[in-house]
């Protein structure tokens, strides 16, 4: 523990989980650590959900990175103790009481927590709970496999607890860069100009007077799952790395193409993955998320430097990766998620940006988050930090959902997180859309051409059709936009059956 808990003025903190959770109280607002299931606070939430268990009434609101692992998320919306959850989640149980109307939740871009907590725009935190490596003697909090917003919320919480994970890699102290940016309108640039640069110091800056208890662990992340990559998946993938072999050809990218960010999921792991075998070299990758594949460009020597906010690793990815650090700490760095995912960073260092959709519309709107109109499915995440500012907005799905009776491309989005102006190439294993440059009619064009299933090309077509015949910049017909929809409601596939056509 000495080893782990340098600062000697801190170590009469010391105590177990149920004491330090008794500080959270009715009504409070917790800032978490914690960025696709890594780095996450552990102890105390399931402390909480024991309070909870035992008959005691509160609820809490919950502010994290991004989702959580350990069924955190999943036992704390089941045992009815969550007010309010933000910016993002990603679990079943956590959905169904969302969409059950049980709890809040603000989806809200990643970038942005941090700054409405500087404006006091949002509720404040009342107890940060952060994991961490250890506690340096200068007074440094080192995180684990993730940085989130973990330093936004120990600078601005009342109480800091600390869980420090004893079986978490020693070896992580040193990746991490920890910068945070002053108040708006005191603030100068970042000075981040490559993906490699430090800007920042090690560990997040305590104040010993707000620690409040620090708690001992030693429970491992939950390993991320992959669903295995299936011929469609490949398909997509294989687009974009056509479109930007095309790129190189035009003489808009070079082979070392330009800073790489791709979100979360199988076909994401894929087009990275896909590069293992390409022409492109020294690659750079600025992402929010690193995932399996990123560490496999590394080792083929295709990576030379890897930037993100977090980790988000199989099972068996995590030994080798964090069992190896040695071997990536020079091409690695994790940082505060208002950094990895900065529009002005986004922008100055002119990313590929790669992201997902649920269904994407004939004009090119993409809804990333509700399934048929209502229902939240995940979260906005990063993707619109990274879509709006990025050098090239590629927007990834499907071309179809649920064996066929779901048509990803639909005459106009039931949810808009991405509007028209914000993407710049829609991809499915059908095929690429770049719609740079394209006005919103020959846009309705390419994207059924390119990217629709042939199952409803017709249906679109039709659509389209007579959408033209009512004149505009960008043809509706208003009253059947959401045809698809209405039918998938009324009939179970957005194309009604013959016989009630
Ligand atoms: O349903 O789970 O019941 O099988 O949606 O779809 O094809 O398995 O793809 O797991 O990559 O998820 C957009 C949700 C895709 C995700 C989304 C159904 C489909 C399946 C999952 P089942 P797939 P994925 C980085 C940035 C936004 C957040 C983001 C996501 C399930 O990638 O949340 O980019 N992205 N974050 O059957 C109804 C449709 C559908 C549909 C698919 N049109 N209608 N259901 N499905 N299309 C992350 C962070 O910021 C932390």
């Amino acid at each position: 523990v000495e080893e782990r808990l340098r600062a000697s003025a801190l170590s009469n903190k010391v105590m177990s989980a149920q004491d330090a959770a008794k500080l959270v109280k009715d009504g409070m607002t917790l800032g978490l650590s914690g960025f696709t299931r890594a780095g996450d606070a552990k102890a105390i939430p399931l402390a909480l959900v024991d309070r909870a268990n035992a008959g005691e009434k509160f609820k809490v609101n919950v502010f994290t990175g991004a989702s959580l692992g350990s069924d955190i998320d999943a036992k704390m919306s089941d045992a009815g103790i969550v007010n309010k959850r933000l910016p993002f989640q990603l679990d079943r149980t956590m959905r169904g009481h969302i969409n059950k109307q049980d709890m809040y939740f603000v989806d809200q871009h990643l970038s942005v927590t941090a700054e409405y907590l500087r404006q006091n725009a949002i509720d404040p935190i009342d107890i940060a709970v952060v994991e961490a490596v250890a506690i340096t003697e200068d007074g440094q909090l080192i995180p684990t496999t993730s940085v989130g917003n973990s330093p936004i919320y120990v600078q601005y919480a009342k109480q800091v607890i600390i869980e420090l994970n004893l079986a978490s890699y020693e070896a992580l102290e040193g990746i991490h860069d920890i910068y945070v940016p002053e108040e708006q309108g005191k603030r100068g640039a970042i000075p981040l100009m490559n993906a490699s640069d430090r800007i920042g110091t090690i560990g997040i800056p305590l104040d010993f007077d707000k620690v409040a208890a620090i708690v001992l662990t030693d429970q491992v992340d939950t390993p991320t799952t992959m669903a295995a990559i299936d011929d469609e998946t490949q398909q997509i993938a294989d687009n974009i790395i056509d479109f930007l072999r095309n790129e190189v050809k035009e003489g808009r990218l070079t082979d070392t193409l330009a800073p790489l960010q791709s979100g979360v999921g199988s076909v994401a792991n894929a087009v990275l993955g896909g590069m293992v075998n390409s022409e492109f070299k020294d690659l750079e990758v600025y992402s929010e998320v690193l995932q399996d594949s990123v560490f496999d460009l590394i080792d083929a020597g295709k990576v030379k430097f890897a930037s993100g906010c977090a980790t988000s690793l199989t099972a068996d990815k995590l030994d080798t990766v964090f069992g190896n650090l040695d071997k990536y700490k020079d091409k690695l760095c994790l940082r505060p998620q208002e950094i990895s995912n900065h529009p002005e960073l986004v922008r100055r260092m002119g990313l590929i940006a790669m992201n997902t959709a649920l269904e994407f519309d004939i004009y090119g709107n993409v809804n990333s988050t509700h399934v048929a109109g209502n229902k939240m499915m995940n979260g906005i995440g990063g993707s619109g930090d990274f879509a709006r500012a990025a050098r090239i907005s590629i927007f990834i799905t499907k071309s179809y959902a649920k064996e066929g009776k779901i048509s990803s491309v639909v005459p106009f989005v039931s949810h808009v997180d991405h509007n028209e102006h914000d993407v710049d190439v829609l991809v499915t294993e059908q095929g690429l859309a770049d719609l740079r440059g394209l006005a919103p009619r020959q846009r309705a064009e390419l994207i059924i051409e390119k990217c629709v299933h042939p199952d409803y090309k017709p249906a679109l077509l039709a659509y389209v059709e007579e959408a033209n015949t009512r004149g505009g910049q960008t043809p509706h017909v208003l009253e059947k936009a959401f045809s698809f929809h209405t039918n998938l409601s009324k009939y179970g596939q957005m194309i009604a059956p013959e016989d009630e056509k």
